[in-house]
């Protein structure tokens, strides 16, 4: 990243630090952490050590259309579909160490108080602009349907379950007017279009704002992924925005008959973070308005990219709006991060879920948040291997920051009985390493309030090879007997170095930070500390040492790509349920024996003690046969006379209520269960082979 978006040196009162509010749909994954997450809490963290009041905001966005989907598919509550992943992902945040003040949630009343509050005074200021349209209505539902409700025929590539707003096949962003076909996922009848009535966000009316407030002020203060999307929205034309949307899930629309309207799912979810600190305030009985009203207040929004119009244009004008709240200083979205090189998805199970990590690894979330920090997409999408894992793991937090600790550690048990040893003329050697020590604290810490974390990581392991290198270099092990003096200042230093770095480390390896502060025997310290040239005074006892990392084998990184795509793979049956699972492998003999022809139905007839079965004549081209087919309650004779269809020519013949059956139409399902006929793209002569 260029060294553009260097933040402005004025100090700030207080921090309110937000972090996307995950939809409570699902589990948290490294997508999100490398996104959000990782580079959120080492900015608190660091904020928390530089003393400052720091609040650290997020929870559960409990609204929206993904989520009255999958309760539909489960056939439950959406309720009880937010409360089973709003406790498994706060407790997959605390096991990881993420340190939110406060991990709320948008299902609370006090959530749907401010946000319903806040919508009501932009009513009555006229601030909202009613419209009304038409939408697409499920009549046997009576329901109007939300954009992912409706699947049909997408315009661009005639895939046939495009969404209204996406199409999941070829991308293409979509409205619901473009589908062709168009069915309703409720009761999958064509839907009519329905006069309804909305509230909308004139963002237009803020463009001169955001001009100002973006383009000029922010213009390198922003990161230039986060400026430039802005910018292209301002240039395309701001355009009003509803604000509520016709669902029966989410905050009520505080207006008048407005029965079976909710707040749009992104009006009140950034709201979220308002009303988490409210009820952060109301538990530590203190006032929340500074962190969002106070001009002296530094508030920031990390989010991932797919985010930023949502906090960089929608929530600030509704903020600027509403008129007592501040805006955004920095909004630091980083890109996406990928798995083995290919796009993380839920729906395709290609993920690594928090809480299965945890599962597996108890005690290695600093070598996950380590990772995922030093291969952060912060410029851009980025990519997460297993490989690299334990690469990262092996070949720097065990072999540098790990090896330089534990041997310092030993030595000193050995040679002082674990007693900080004097340190007294130091030589040139010495006097240049404790030096250079006192110069990270602020190098890494600029790093940090400039958003740049992966800079900031690699700093903190810059400390780490210092001490590795000074300690390789000075061989106190082969000097403590002939020149004992030196020996000690040797490791006196690297003492010095090892108490820095459980300062530094912290907001990245929090864990690792409290181990090593309880080998050392210190208690917690400011950042600023690390400034000082001896943080462990001469003649300090410290503890035990104990191994901070352990390698990583091959047969684990196997491990995890095998479940990876065994996962997959169960994912995908388990998400096609109507798919009827695969039949054991044939040989290739045994398939060439079967002898499948193109044929045509040359006519066909009720069966009278049957509803169920059509006789049919069908030309092979090799012989005309008489089939029974059950599709009867599907096809009448006409409309089948004269198809051309797939047929087996050589199944044994099989009596079917009294018809001699000699062969076997090869059919399918729709969507709809209703049986279709299998036939071919291009005409082809009856008799054709199928192979
Ligand atoms: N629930 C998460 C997402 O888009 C969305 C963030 C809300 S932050 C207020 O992945
Ligand atoms: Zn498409």
């Amino acid at each position: 990243m260029t060294k553009q978006n260097l933040q402005s040196n004025r100090k700030f009162k207080r921090y309110t630090v937000t972090s996307a509010l995950p939809y409570a749909n699902g589990p948290i994954h490294i997508g999100h952490l490398a996104g959000v997450y990782v580079p959120a809490d080492i900015y608190v963290r660091y904020l928390r050590l530089k003393g400052k009041d720091v609040l650290f905001i997020c929870g559960s966005d409990e609204h929206g259309v993904p989520i009255t989907i999958k309760a539909r598919n489960e056939k439950v509550n959406p309720q009880k579909i937010v409360d089973i992943y709003h406790k498994m992902n706060k407790k997959s945040f605390e096991d990881f160490g993420i340190s939110f003040d406060i991990y709320s949630r948008t299902s609370m009343d006090l959530h749907h108080k401010t946000a319903s509050d806040i919508f009501r005074k932009l009513y009555d200021k006229g601030k909202l602009v009613e419209q009304e349209n038409e939408q697409y209505y499920d009549e046997e539902n009576k329901q109007f349907l939300a954009d992912r409700y409706i699947i049909g025929t997408c315009p661009v590539c005639s895939y046939e379950k495009a969404y209204g707003d996406q199409c999941e096949s070829c991308g293409s962003s979509l409205s619901p007017n473009e589908l062709k076909n168009p069915r309703s996922m409720l009761s999958g009848n064509k839907p009519v279009m329905k006069k309804t009535k909305h509230w909308y966000i004139p963002l237009n009316e803020y463009e001169p704002m955001f001009r100002q407030w973006i383009l000029k002020e922010n213009k390198n203060k922003w990161k230039p992924n986060v400026y430039g999307q802005c910018k292209s929205w301002i240039e395309s034309g701001l355009k009003p925005r509803a604000v509520t949307r016709d669902l029966d899930w989410g905050v009520k629309v505080p207006i008048e008959n407005t029965e079976g309207k909710v707040l749009y799912v992104w009006f009140d979810a950034p709201i979220g973070y308002i009303s988490a600190t409210r009820q952060w305030a109301e538990l530590n009985n203190t006032d929340w308005e500074p962190y969002w009203k106070d001009k002296e207040t530094k508030l920031v929004h990390f989010i991932g990219k797919d985010n930023i119009v949502f906090h960089c244009i929608i929530f600030p004008a509704v903020l600027y709006a509403e008129g007592t709240y501040i805006l955004p200083d920095n909004v630091p979205a980083n890109e996406f991060l990928n798995l083995e090189n290919d796009k993380i998805s839920t729906s395709r199970n290609w993920a690594v879920w928090l809480h299965k990590y945890l599962e597996e690894f108890p005690a290695k979330q600093d070598v996950l948040k380590y990772v995922l920090c030093a291969a952060a997409p912060e410029t851009k999408d980025n990519d997460f291997t297993w490989k690299d894992f334990q690469a990262r793991n092996n070949n720097e937090l065990l072999a540098i920051f790990g090896n330089f600790v534990n041997r310092t550690l030993v030595l000193t048990q050995k040679f002082y009985d674990g007693i900080v040893p004097e340190f007294c003329k130091p030589d040139k050697a010495e006097k240049q390493t404790i030096k250079e020590m006192t110069g990270f604290a602020e190098r890494i810490g600029k790093s940090i309030e400039n958003y740049r974390f992966r800079e900031a990581l690699n700093e903190l392991m810059n400390l780490a090879r210092l001490g590795n290198k000074y300690l390789t270099d000075a061989q106190p092990w082969k000097i403590h007997k002939t020149d004992p003096k030196r020996a000690e200042n040797i490791l006196n230093c690297c003492l010095q170095i090892c108490a820095a770095l459980s300062v530094l480390s912290e907001p990245f390896l929090p864990f690792t930070a409290q181990k090593l502060k309880k080998m050392l025997n210190i208690s917690p310290m400011k950042w600023d500390s690390a400034k000082k040239e001896a943080l462990l005074p001469r003649g300090h006892k410290l503890n035990k040492p104990q191994l901070l990392f352990e390698k990583i084998e091959d047969k684990m990184v196997e491990e995890q790509l095998k479940k990876l795509h065994i996962a997959r793979q169960e994912n995908i049956e388990k998400e096609k349920p109507n798919i009827e699972p695969k039949k054991p492998n044939v040989k290739f003999n045994d398939f060439t024996k079967l002898d499948i022809r193109t044929a045509t139905i040359l006519k066909a007839e009720k069966i009278s003690k049957s509803k169920k079965l059509l006789k049919i004549q069908v030309d092979t081209g090799w012989d005309i046969k008489t089939i029974a087919a059950g599709i009867a309650e599907y096809y009448s004779p006409e409309e089948i006379t004269g198809k051309k269809i797939v047929v087996l020519i050589n199944l044994e013949p099989r009596n079917i209520r009294g018809i001699v059956s000699d062969g076997m139409l090869l059919m399918s399902k729709d969507n709809d269960g209703k049986p279709v006929f299998v036939t071919t793209e291009k005409k082809c002569e009856n008799g054709s082979q199928i192979t």
